[in-house]
């Protein structure tokens, strides 16, 4: 594993750095990208921030999202770094064709079933973010942090840790966020703007689900099925449905929670959440080609969405009838 000193000097020596992270990017994708990328600027690199599919509406507040692009033809980069992706391929299949001709690929994540893609892999599965990481990567190594870095890494650090509430959250993630508050960084506007600003249709998705939502295993588990219907009626945007899941979680009966949502090409996307220790939903989501983390997984499955539904279901199932 290449210590971050070292990617740091990587960095340095570079002019020209591409930055990226998974497809249907989240808080921590975002978050780390920017933070990375404002900080590389401010050194005076030239830094093309770059998502396959650009930023959710949700978090285009964030400090340089507009300076993010979807990869449109080739780049020449000296250094590539992936951010937050568990393989190659989650880049996107734009990100990967012009990653593929840059000469140093840095892979730094924090999932751990990533299979080292990178020339220097920097994979540290016990963070809780990849925001994280970017944090340490910058602070132990005099690169810049300022209002604007500490903004992203705080989005990133909050929305993978789900506000400092699981299980994956370090004494570090609250002493990192101590050393922001102190540095001046506004956490009520942030938190406000990540957690309680919500479009509408974002409620009328949340009251689908909960007239729809279904149980079994004697309430242990709670799903859903997002159709392209539903989606289609409630005008639904990329992001719109992050977090949708934890109010399944959040039932007192629930160990595990997950969202079937059916993508445009008819396949079937899955997330599934765990609330018990023991059950290990990456597993159950292994058994599909998917993977993730202990508590929080996801695979993808052929549809038709009742089908794939039931398949999945069944498989899980087998896994909570096995804890008691
Ligand atoms: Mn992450």
């Amino acid at each position: 594993m290449t210590p971050l000193s070292d990617i740091a000097a990587i960095l340095r020596g570079a002019q020209r750095i591409g930055i990226a992270a998974h497809v249907r990017p989240d808080g921590d994708a975002v978050g780390s990208v920017l933070g990375l990328a404002l900080s590389l600027r401010a050194l005076g690199k030239t830094v093309h921030a770059l998502l396959e599919d650009g930023v959710p509406e949700n978090l285009a507040f964030l400090p340089g999202a507009e300076t993010i692009l979807q990869p449109a033809g080739p780049l020449d980069l000296d250094v590539a770094v992936a951010l937050d992706t568990a393989n190659y391929e989650r880049l996107g299949a734009g990100v990967v064709e012009i990653f593929g001709k840059v000469p140093v690929l840095v892979n730094m994540d924090h999932h751990p079933t990533n299979p080292l893609y990178g020339h220097h892999n920097h994979i540290a599965s016990d963070e809780p973010a990849a925001g994280q990481i970017v944090y340490e990567l910058l602070s132990q190594n005099g690169l810049p942090v300022d209002d604007g870095v500490r903004q992203n890494l705080f989005a990133a650090i909050s929305t993978d840790t789900g506000s400092f509430q699981f299980a994956s959250t370090t004494a570090r993630s609250h002493e990192i966020a101590a050393e922001m508050i102190r540095a001046g960084l506004d956490i009520a506007r942030l938190s406000q703007l990540l957690y309680h600003t919500f479009p509408l249709r974002r409620l009328e998705l949340q009251r689908a689900m909960l007239n729809e939502m279904a149980f079994r295993a004697e309430g242990r588990i709670a799903s859903w099925q997002l159709t392209q219907e539903t989606q289609q009626r409630c005008g639904v945007r990329p992001g719109d449905t992050e977090g949708l899941i934890d109010t399944l979680r959040m039932i007192d009966s629930v160990v595990s929670a997950v969202v079937f949502e059916e993508l445009k090409d008819g396949k079937v996307r899955v997330s599934a959440r765990s609330k018990d220790s023991r059950l290990d939903v990456s597993a159950v989501c292994g058994q599909f080609g998917g993977g993730g983390h202990r508590m929080a997984a996801g695979a993808r499955l052929p549809g038709p969405i009742p089908a794939a539904a039931e398949t999945f279901l069944q498989a899980l199932e087998h896994e909570v009838r096995r804890l008691s």
